[in-house]
């Protein structure tokens, strides 16, 4: 590989991207890989720490794969491939694990939030995600990694671990910076703009899926809670119109204040069709080409058995090293 910075990321095959997904994460990945060299994954063990249908999980996977192509991920640019396929990523958490303490994964808000959510599975890989995390991140020593606001504390960890490891052993791993966008790291739920846009939101109207057909993008878009005031403008306890105005602003490339005057002297209706049409032509290409790379079964397999063994060939140089340094006796 060139002599660029490394950037890692990678997403959870939990369902369909969503609005907050693209725009936080995934839009980023695809427009990173001239100015980086990038490594993506599917994460899928991760997507096992709360139940999954096991014939749902491995059709999810599949189509996050397609999903991230059709976002802009380019399997020739980078290396893009499914978790489970890359073993360095299990072996290298064991490790980590060892050096990480029970008490800094009890902070872990994400932990909390998805023990109360689940509280009749509260596993023990739900606990030490944010370790296989770290290990993902880790087995490549990327320099950057690009997530929404919600993956701040988990990358934190992640340094932590490194630096840990580092002081335990002797200096090694890359200590990971966060990349995460100025606007749209947090995309705010259409029914509840105080809360962020998820996938696991149990109200349709909540979430824009990035495969939604135009109809329902506008539609959803003109359900969306805003206030009882009526002028378009970026201001704080305007939640669902500073939501809105964020959302057009990254799929028109205009600022705020380019924003209000265009809509000054008229109604939040107006504003939200344009959003919702703005939003549904800025996928539309996405959804297209998502449906000819699905048909593609050929293809997809040869891009994820490729991605696999460029990962597992980098990867493996590294865990290597961190066997040896922790005193294990070399093969
Ligand atoms: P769930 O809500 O079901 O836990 P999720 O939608 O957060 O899942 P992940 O796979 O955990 O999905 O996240 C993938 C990426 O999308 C991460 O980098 C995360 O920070 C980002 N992301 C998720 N939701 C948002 C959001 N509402 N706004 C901006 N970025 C987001
Ligand atoms: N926890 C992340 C998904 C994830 C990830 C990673 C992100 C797993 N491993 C490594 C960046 C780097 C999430 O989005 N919920």
């Amino acid at each position: 590989m060139e002599d660029k910075k490394l950037i890692f990321s990678g997403i959870q095959p939990t369902g369909t991207f969503t609005l907050g997904n693209y725009m936080g994460a995934v839009k980023n990945w695809g427009s990173l890989q001239e100015e980086y060299n990038c490594i993506y994954c599917v994460v899928d063990m991760h997507a096992i720490t709360v139940r999954q249908d096991p014939a749902k999980l491995r059709q999810n996977t599949l189509n996050s794969y397609a999903l991230l192509m059709a976002c802009g991920v380019d399997p020739e640019k980078s290396i893009l491939f499914i978790q489970s396929h890359v073993r360095t990523h299990a072996e290298l958490n064991w490790i980590l694990g060892c050096n990480t303490q029970f008490g800094e994964l009890s902070r872990m808000t994400q932990f909390k939030d998805k023990s109360q959510r689940h509280p009749d599975d509260v596993n023990s890989g739900l606990f030490t995600y944010p370790v296989l995390m770290a290990a993902d991140i880790l087995a490549y020593n990327a320099d950057l990694v690009p997530v929404g606001v919600d993956q701040k504390q988990h990358l934190e960890l992640a340094r932590n671990i490194a630096q840990r490891f580092n002081q335990r052993y002797g200096d090694f791993f890359t200590l990971p910076e966060p990349y995460i966008p100025k606007v749209g790291a947090k995309i705010m739920s259409l029914q509840e703009p105080t809360k962020k846009m998820s996938k696991s939101d149990e109200n349709p109207n909540a979430c824009i899926l990035i495969l939604d057909d135009k109809d329902t993008i506008i539609r959803k878009f003109k359900r969306a809670v805003t206030d009882s005031d009526t002028e378009v403008c970026y201001s704080e306890g305007k939640d669902g119109i500073n939501n809105l105005m964020t959302i057009y602003s990254i799929v028109t490339g205009k600022d705020f204040a380019a924003i209000e005057s265009e809509f000054a002297g008229k109604g939040y209706g107006d504003f939200k069709l344009a959003v919702g049409e703005a939003v549904a032509d800025h996928l539309e290409p996405v959804r297209t080409e998502f449906a000819r790379l699905s048909k593609d079964k050929a293809y997809l397999k040869k891009c994820y058995t490729e991605g696999a063994e460029k990962a597992m060939k980098y990867s493996q140089r590294i865990v290597s090293k961190v066997y040896h340094k922790v005193g294990f006796v070399d093969r």
